[in-house]
């Protein structure tokens, strides 16, 4: 009795070679799933091993070469997967439409969308790579997967919502993020809207021009505004200011990589125990630098993201990137150069969406 094992992608294509070498008196005694090796292993559909045998009449062959192996394999369990493995090719047979490695390739479908939304490629691999253990291969189907993933991206996003009297506000981060931008939105909100007292102050002193951009903001809705040069007369002046309903204060833009900068913020940052400290981000920036700026910029102590420049992309992923690695809350959206009208509140139903794509889906 002859017997041979071909490895083939699918069970169709190993039946195609069997019976163009074998003829088609060979018979079935065996099929597995081998593993396939590559860099993305787990999305490579397995291969199929099937193991056939080739001699004298057909039946007599079967039972023979089955005997062998249930000798072989001397224990009943196994036998139990014998029969198993020829009620899935039998099945196999009926349904050819059903080919190896389909849901695989639905998971695949999620990964890509997830990475083509700027979601890093190793944690689009992560959460797929999850869903394909958690759920067996019958469970995976694509409204179900797109809720199992929203979910475990839920797990790592937070909103922020900050009330209250007597609060202290203070915007960090880079240069050109959209932090005076910002902070004007919601001065205007608070201050004209709201029609709460309202008071500003800035120790953006390295940039000319800087002082003046928040001046203008300050006249054109009729709020105070201080400029301090060092932490004392910041301390000095949300003294001064300590009756108002919310005092807003902006910093200059630091590049995270100076920690000369970054110290003499922490430095400011120090006389300010009581202040809800927002680092301000553009979704602009490239994802790996978003993680370092976010790092880097601890020593300010902030509290929560704000995420800005959300209209001049589509592809969210960037957010969902840095919350991941850093489990910092969201406070605000900023979508746009409009003052007050370009800012929302963060929410986490939205965030999601707009994480998962542009579409909401
Ligand atoms: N497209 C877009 N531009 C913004 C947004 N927020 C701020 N900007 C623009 O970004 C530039 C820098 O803003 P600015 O507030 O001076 O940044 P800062 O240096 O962090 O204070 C300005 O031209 C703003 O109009 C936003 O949400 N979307
Ligand atoms: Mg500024």
């Amino acid at each position: 009795m002859k017997i041979k094992k071909y490895v083939a992608p699918s069970m169709r294509e190993a039946m195609h070679r069997i019976k163009k070498e074998m003829g088609s008196d060979a018979v079935i005694i065996d099929s597995k799933k081998v593993k396939k090796k590559g860099p993305l292993g787990f999305f490579v559909p397995r291969d199929i091993e099937v193991t056939v045998a080739l001699d004298g009449s057909p039946r007599k062959d079967f039972s023979a070469a089955r005997k062998e192996m249930v000798m072989n394999r001397s224990m009943a369990g196994e036998i139990q997967e014998l029969k198993s493995l020829v009620q899935q090719i039998v099945t196999r047979r009926d349904s050819p439409e059903k080919e190896e490695g389909e849901n695989n390739t639905l998971l695949q479908k999620f990964y890509q969308r997830l990475v083509d939304n700027d979601i890093d490629s190793r944690i689009a691999l992560e959460i797929t790579d999850e869903i394909g253990k958690e759920f067996p291969q019958e469970d995976l189907e694509e409204d179900k997967m797109d809720r199992v993933i929203r979910d475990k991206i839920a797990r790592h996003i937070k909103s922020v919502e900050y009330g209250g009297q007597g609060q202290v506000f203070c915007f960090v981060g880079p240069t050109g993020v959209g932090k005076t931008t910002t902070l004007a939105k919601m001065a205007a909100s608070y201050g004209v809207f709201k029609k709460k007292q309202v008071g500003l102050i800035t120790i953006d002193t390295y940039r000319i021009g800087a002082v003046e951009q928040l001046k203008t903001y300050s006249h054109l809705m009729g709020l105070p505004l201080e400029v301090v040069m060092s932490p004392q007369e910041l301390e000095e002046a949300v003294e001064r200011m300590k009756h108002l309903d919310l005092i807003m204060i902006d910093t200059a833009g630091r590049s995270s990589k100076n920690s000369y900068q970054l110290g003499e913020l922490e430095g400011f940052m120090k006389v300010l125990p009581q202040a809800i400290t927002f680092l301000v981000l553009s979704v602009t920036t490239k994802g790996k630098d978003l993680i370092t700026i976010a790092e880097n910029f601890k020593p300010a102590n902030y509290h929560s993201f704000i995420f800005t420049k959300l209209d001049e992309t589509d592809a969210y992923g960037n957010i969902f990137n840095t919350l991941y690695h850093t489990s910092t809350p969201v406070a605000y959206l900023a979508t746009g150069q409009k003052v007050p009208e370009d800012l929302m509140l963060a929410r986490e139903e939205h965030m999601i969406n707009l994480i998962m794509g542009a579409d909401g889906k």
